[in-house]
């Protein structure tokens, strides 16, 4: 199948919305709330139109709640942190973090408010499977995980593509001690991590269908990639399981790399002699190479990546090379 060939990916803002866009569409809802306020000269108009009300905290996270873990591995949170890893700038608010989330199979390309749809979504029981170029592949379930993973908290800068930044505590584990389980052979040479595949459950993945994008939603490394230590597998942030919104019950972070390439709700993690085929780099490869490193140099085709901004603050910063994370992976891109 030729994804490329799609008319939809070619038409501009129709994916990724970068600060102006967003910003833009924030504005004109308010204007138009405004005058709709004034025209009937209702006192809270807003709050009676579904969807414009301002969401709370709490009711962000009863939508995205997943069910209750078992008390033994409820009790690695909230995990020691490892005070490697610091933010340099303030950390996002919570409630920021997951009200605007990047969720294609939810909501495609026309909202950030995941929360609102993942109702249906079971995430439990949830396995994960590793095979492929290893001696040792295994699935396991999340007990397996939190039985077996030693759990700590990172405090990671996260960036978006679309020039958005957040600052979260994440709760997991290195990938590579996940790898380590089932011992990759010489031949593994790159890991791909796939993520779920149910239409029945994700409204966007449903309407869309399998022909328009090519899901399940899928992302990639090189093997040295995901054996640096950086690179995180987390079951949590804030302290607190992950939330549906946020990529339950277990997701790759990888924060010096632009966000797409770090797959929410992953089924299976396969290593591979050959590269893999992504999501991102399938649908438009001229805008979303496989790499994806972080840097301030490299323009989008539609937009700058000088500077990012931080969600809920809106408060700019330059982009940093590996967004900051030169140090810890600099070595793997000799130039
Ligand atoms: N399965 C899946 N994983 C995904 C995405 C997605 O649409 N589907 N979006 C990616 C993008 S573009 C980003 S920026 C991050 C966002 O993570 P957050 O919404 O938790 O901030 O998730 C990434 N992982
Ligand atoms: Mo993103």
């Amino acid at each position: 199948m030729n994804h490329m060939n799609r008319k939809i990916w070619n038409v501009p803002e129709q994916e990724h919305t970068p600060y102006d866009v967003y910003q833009n569409r924030k504005a004109h809802r308010r204007e138009f709330l405004k005058f709709m306020g004034y025209g009937l000269g209702i006192a809270g108009f807003a709050d009676l139109l579904s969807g414009c009300k301002q969401a709370t905290q709490e009711e962000i996270e009863q939508a995205g709640a997943v069910e209750p873990l078992p008390e033994e591995s409820r009790s690695v949170y909230p995990a020691p942190r490892n005070k490697t890893f610091e933010y340099g700038r303030p950390e996002t608010v919570e409630k920021e973090a997951v009200e605007f989330t990047n969720f294609y199979e939810f909501t495609g390309p026309t909202s950030k408010e995941s929360w609102k749809y993942v109702e249906d979504f079971k995430t439990t029981p949830w396995s994960v499977s590793i095979e492929g170029e290893c001696a040792k592949p295994r699935t396991l379930d999340l007990d397996d995980l939190y039985k077996e993973m030693k759990f700590e908290e990172r405090a990671y800068r996260h960036r978006c593509v679309e020039t958005w930044a957040m600052c979260v505590p994440w709760t997991g584990f290195p990938l590579s001690s996940l790898l380590k389980l089932v011992e990759p052979k010489a031949t593994a040479k790159y890991v791909s991590f796939e993520t779920f595949n149910k239409p029945n459950e994700a409204p966007y993945m449903k309407s869309s269908g399998p022909t328009t994008w090519p899901w399940p939603y899928t992302e990639a490394l090189t093997i040295e990639e995901s054996m640096n230590d950086l690179a995180f597998i987390a079951t949590g942030l804030y302290g607190n399981p992950l939330l549906k919104q946020s990529g339950a019950p277990i997701r790759l972070v990888v924060p010096w790399k632009y966000g797409f390439k770090s797959g929410k709700s992953i089924v299976k993690i396969k290593l591979t002699t050959e590269q893999p085929a992504t999501f991102w780099n399938t649908v438009n490869p001229n805008e979303y190479g496989f790499v994806a490193n972080v840097n301030p140099k490299v323009s989008h085709p539609r937009w700058s990546q000088r500077t990012e901004w931080m969600l809920g603050t809106e408060k700019r910063y330059d982009t940093q090379l590996y967004n900051g994370y030169e140090e810890f992976v600099g070595d793997l891109y000799p130039s």
